[in-house]
Formats: C-alpha cells, sequence, structure tokens
C-alpha cells in the first residue's frame, strides 16, 4: 500500500513570463524553498522517484487539461524553468511530486498559475469508467464502490483494434501513472501500477495495470493515467464519486 504523503515542508512560487492563453506556449520559472527560513531547494536537495527529481502535476480548475511535466534547473539555486501549453484559459492549479532528502519522504507542494477563474467553475461530474484516447481504449474497474478513507483496488485495462494491447513502453519507470484530482482541488494522490516495474526500456507492459487507491473525502474524483506508446504520452480521463 502505497505511503501517505507527508505535510508539505516545502513551498512553491510560479511565475509566468507571460500572460496564460489557451493554445500559446508560455515559460515558467518556479522557486522551491523550505516553509521554514526560505532557503532555496535545489535538485541536490531533491531525491530522485520515478526517474526524475521534480514532477510538476498539473490542472485546471474544471479538472479537464491535465499535464505532467518536468522542469530543469533554472539560473539560480532553488529556480526551475519549463514550457506550458494550457488547453484552456485562466488559472491552473499545480503540485510538485518531490522527495526532499531532508525528510526521505514524498510530498506534494502546492501552488496557482495564472489568474484564479472569476466566474463559477462548473466540473463535469459524471462517471466515467472508460476511454477512447489517440486510438486505445481504457477501461477503470474498482473493486468495490469508493468510500472515503478506504482503499480500493483498481485496474485499467488497455486494447487497440478491439485486442489487448500488451506494447506499453516504460514511462518515468513504470508502465503507467495514475493520477487522481478531487473537485476540491486541495489535494491530489499520484499512484503507480503495482507489480513488477520495468527494468529495461525495451520491457512492455499491459494489457491491464492494477494500483491502490485511498480516497481521503467523499466527493467527485478525476482520474488520468498515463501511459507511453510508440514513444508516445497517452492521457485518459475517467470521474469517479467517492461516497
Ligand atoms: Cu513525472
Amino acid at each position: 500500500m502505497p505511503q501517505a504523503p507527508q505535510r508539505a515542508t516545502l513551498s512553491l512560487s510560479l511565475t509566468p513570463q507571460a500572460p496564460l492563453v489557451a493554445g500559446k506556449t508560455v515559460s515558467v520559472v518556479a522557486r522551491l524553498a523550505t516553509l521554514k527560513g526560505g532557503k532555496p531547494v535545489s535538485f541536490d536537495d531533491l531525491r530522485e522517484a520515478h526517474t526524475k527529481k521534480l514532477h510538476l502535476l498539473i490542472i485546471d480548475p474544471m479538472l479537464s487539461d491535465y499535464h505532467h511535466i518536468h522542469p530543469a534547473p533554472g539560473g539560480k539555486p532553488g529556480e526551475y524553468v519549463f514550457a506550458f501549453t494550457p488547453g484552456k484559459d485562466g488559472g491552473y492549479r499545480i503540485w510538485a511530486d518531490v522527495v526532499p532528502r531532508a525528510t526521505g519522504k514524498q510530498e506534494y507542494v502546492q501552488a496557482d498559475l495564472g489568474e484564479p477563474e472569476q466566474k463559477p467553475v462548473v466540473v463535469d461530474r459524471s462517471v466515467r469508467m472508460s476511454a477512447a484516447v489517440d486510438g486505445y481504449q481504457f477501461t477503470l474497474t474498482l473493486d468495490r464502490p469508493p468510500s472515503a478513507g478506504q482503499a480500493v483496488m483498481g485496474s485499467v485495462t488497455v486494447s487497440k483494434d478491439g485486442q489487448p494491447f500488451t506494447g506499453l513502453e516504460p514511462v518515468m519507470g513504470a508502465f503507467a501513472h495514475i493520477v487522481a484530482f478531487p473537485e476540491d482541488l486541495q489535494s491530489v494522490l499520484h499512484v503507480h501500477p503495482m507489480g513488477m516495474e520495468p527494468t529495461s526500456v525495451a520491457q512492455r507492459g499491459g494489457p491491464t495495470l492494477d494500483f491502490h487507491l485511498e480516497p481521503a473525502k467523499p466527493g467527485f474524483v478525476k482520474l488520468f493515467a498515463q501511459v507511453r506508446s510508440d514513444g508516445k504520452d497517452v492521457f485518459a480521463p475517467f470521474g469517479v464519486v467517492v461516497k
């Protein structure tokens, strides 16, 4: 069972170099620092997790435009830069998924990018247990109706042209990454399939990826499964309601 993330010990600030406009790429400077004392946090202060030291999990308030980005170090200690092309106008919420050397524990550091939405946000709360993306069909199954504070076993099955797909390529040291966003955007969950993780780029996975999920609160949760095939990342969206 994945360990519950640690309370944040770091702060994250984000400075887009231009206003966010849907479809337009903007350069963003991110700064990581310790909450106590504001000391810059550089890559040397972070441990690698899933082949990267800093994963940014990015979502819009309508839970429809998810990005997973790995910034490069910037010019100053604790500074990082990345290019971001929003699919939507308005603001985004970002979590830095990191393991500080100081604690050795995974934590999610939250910050907002761009202007928060002025008008009330309408989230599509429909339950979606299947998705068709880029010619792949994805099916999500859960071993029980999800309820708050209880672990649920999930599996995502991938097929192509009606056949089970077994050509999933390793992506960030796993055959898939599942990220869950509760609709209140106060937390995030990043989990990986159970079982053997790929040890070489030549290995292939699928069709079924099993994982654990322990939603903390009741309400609507948007899930994204990220897999890689033919060198291209594919993101499959699902929607579940936690009791
Ligand atoms: Cu990542």
